[in-house]
């Protein structure tokens, strides 16, 4: 996404008509021939939103909304937040965990690239894993989305994607950790990330960037020849079950609540690979994936297997799309639609893009006996410049980034389904945000139960508002209070944050149950206590097993010869939450945290003679100085 300055942002143009040319039905903009105008009042829209009223048991007690003086906008030392929120780190590769609404940073999940503190791709498991997963030493997280059981969060995962490299990781809410990665096949920037739900049957990764299929140097130069997948993700395997081949490229996605449609957006309906083609056509499409047609054509073996996945066709041409259950829906949207979401309700995918000020509403449930998809497009108010992603408080609001005015904008759904096409009326109130908001997400808005109380403007661009670190800037998550109807949204805190956060997911902390210390059942290695300390040696090969307490290792010293492979099995004994120790060998490159009850192994090679102290770093005692351990490695013969 580009970063215009601002002066250029407010004047940028866009081909959208003016409101007297759509209320006079004009014939001049082919855009509004392609999009029938509807008869708005349907009774399906009423039943919609007492649902989402009905189900709202949160902070907020149904419709009512709380003055800001009455929350708790603070916590105090000692005092814990409300709410984890699970923010991609870009370029980080890495998943942070603030509290809200404290915007206190928690922890940081390293999940595509290595981390020290962590000892994440030090030891064997976890490097095994990144190397398994392609052994790049980045990726760029986006979408962090939270598993559902029954449309709630349910506490077992988060996941996450790596837009550089074509990734999708699981990181283990027990343990806040990373356990799986999946390099995807067929796919190379893998942008939009989510679940399927009610129950996360699946985990979408969306393709963004069309490459030759395969793509092993047949078709390089001709862009029709490209291709771009969606991939579908056993939650608990992590293997990629079914592919989708589609038209034009894919950006986000976003599940419905029902478990049948899932929706991606996208931008390059041209087939083209300069930017200046990539936009040249008024409309690019939101594309439904009917996901049970989809499982029955995998079922009848209507695939081709592409690396190993069967890879359904569905682009426009395919057979599959014919008669009365197309297995992927195009549907005609404003130029370059970025972001889509589902409301709450379940009733309708919104979607909009940063070329046009609208944002594109589609009823969902007619989406099924619609002849032409397009006929479930059944609003399309104007929001304002550069429109990106939305979400939902649960009381049938919906909140929208606008990039270029830098602002939040709440506005009405059910009023945008009832007004004109382009009408401002159900634009409710704009606030100003600083500067240019990508994402924005709002308490558990991905569920069918938004608390409705806080809302993350996650800005790309803070200018001024912090004090100045060079030309790099941090980036600038703002807290916005969104509860108080009557009142309208607050902003509450700018939380400066390093490149870059893309979304979010907000989860009540009382859905979490995160372990204090590991238990050694749910891993493969040895638990090594007191009593199973040992080294052995078997051709060159030296296995060490050892514990680590306060302030101790197993063995004072071990000896090793020049050239040896050495594994190091060690277990942290204690049984105290938050005593860690780790084994931290010099020269050699490792780190290995332990947190109480965890083991964890690491092989490496001792291939320079010498003494290297292996000692603890972290300080877990007032003697944490004291506690290492020689490695001698002798000179081989
Ligand atoms: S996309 S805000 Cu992955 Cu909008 Cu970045
Ligand atoms: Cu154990 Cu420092």
């Amino acid at each position: 996404m580009t970063r215009p300055n601002d002066s250029d942002d407010r004047s940028t143009e866009t081909n959208s008509p003016t409101e007297s040319t759509l209320d006079a039905d004009s014939e001049r903009d082919p855009l509004f021939d392609r999009i029938p105008r509807r008869d708005f009042m349907k009774a399906g829209a009423a039943t919609g939103a007492m649902a989402s009223m009905a189900g709202c048991t949160g902070l907020l007690g149904g419709d009512d909304s709380v003055a800001l003086e009455d929350v708790k906008t603070d916590v105090k030392p000692g005092e814990h937040d409300d709410y984890y929120a699970f923010l991609s780190g870009g370029h980080t590769g890495e998943i942070r965990v603030y509290g809200l609404p404290s915007m206190r940073q928690l922890m940081r999940i390293p999940v595509f690239g290595r981390e020290s503190a962590r000892g994440y791709g030090y030891d064997d498991r976890t490097s095994e894993m990144l190397e398994d997963a392609g052994g790049y030493s980045w990726g760029d997280t986006h979408h962090p989305r939270v598993s559902q059981t029954d449309n709630d969060y349910d506490g077992r995962w988060a996941f996450v994607n790596d837009k550089a490299n074509g990734r999708m990781a699981r990181i283990n809410l027990k343990y806040f950790e990373t356990d799986a990665i999946v390099d995807i096949p067929n796919q190379q920037g893998t942008h939009g990330a989510c679940c399927l739900l009610p129950d996360t049957k699946y985990v979408f990764g969306v393709g963004e960037f069309r490459v030759p299929m395969p793509n092993d140097g047949q078709d390089l130069t001709d862009p029709e020849n490209y291709t771009s997948v969606i991939a579908a993700i056993n939650p608990e395997t992590m293997n990629v079950e079914w592919e989708v081949l589609v038209d034009g490229n894919m950006d986000n996605g976003d599940g419905g609540k029902e478990g049948r449609w899932f929706f991606t957006t996208g931008y390059n309906s041209e087939h083209a690979t300069t930017e200046s083609e990539m936009s040249s056509s008024d409309t690019d499409w939101v594309k439904a994936f009917d996901v049970p047609a989809i499982e029955e054509a995998v079922e009848a073996g209507e695939y081709d297997e592409m690396n190993g996945v069967p890879v359904v066709d569905g682009t426009r041409d395919s057979a599959l799309n014919e008669g009365d259950r197309p297995i992927v829906r195009y549907i005609d949207v404003s130029k370059s639609p970025h972001g889509v979401s589902v409301t709450p309700d379940g009733q309708y995918a919104i979607a909009s893009g940063k070329l046009d000020p609208t944002a594109t509403v589609i009823d969902i449930e007619t989406l099924a006996e619609a002849d032409d998809p397009n006929e479930s497009i059944v609003g399309r108010p104007r929001l304002g410049m550069g429109p990106l992603h939305t979400a939902y408080d649960g009381r049938g609001h919906a909140y929208t980034t606008l990039f270029i005015d830098s602002q939040v904008v709440k506005w009405d759904i059910e009023a945008a389904v009832e007004a004109s096409e382009e009408s401002t009326d159900p634009v409710i109130e704009k606030i100003d945000v600083h500067y240019n908001p990508g994402h924005l997400i709002a308490a558990e808005s991905y569920t069918t139960d938004p608390q409705g109380d806080w809302l993350i403007s996650l800005n790309k661009l803070s200018k001024d508002r912090f004090l100045p670190v060079g030309p790099m800037h941090p980036e600038n998550d703002q807290l916005i209070y969104i509860g108080d109807d009557e009142e309208g949204m607050s902003l509450v805190k700018d939380t400066p944050s390093y490149a870059e956060p893309h979304d979010a997911s907000i989860v009540s902390a009382e859905k979490l149950d995160p372990a204090k210390v590991y238990d050694p059942e749910d891993y493969d290695e040895e638990f090594v206590g007191h009593e199973d300390i040992d080294i052995s040696r078997e051709d060159g090969r030296v296995h060490v097993k050892m514990y680590s307490t306060r302030n101790e290792f197993g063995f004072e010293e071990v000896t090793v010869t020049e050239g040896d492979e050495v594994t190091m099995t060690v277990t942290n004994i204690e049984q105290t939450p938050d005593i860690l120790h780790s084994i931290a060998i010099p020269e050699h490159d490792i780190n290995m945290k332990l947190a109480p009850q965890e083991t964890r192994e690491v092989t490496f090679t001792a291939d320079e003679p010498g003494v290297y102290w292996m000692y603890c770093a972290f300080f877990c005692s007032a003697l944490h100085l004291e506690m290492r351990s020689r490695l001698i490695v002798e000179p081989a013969e």
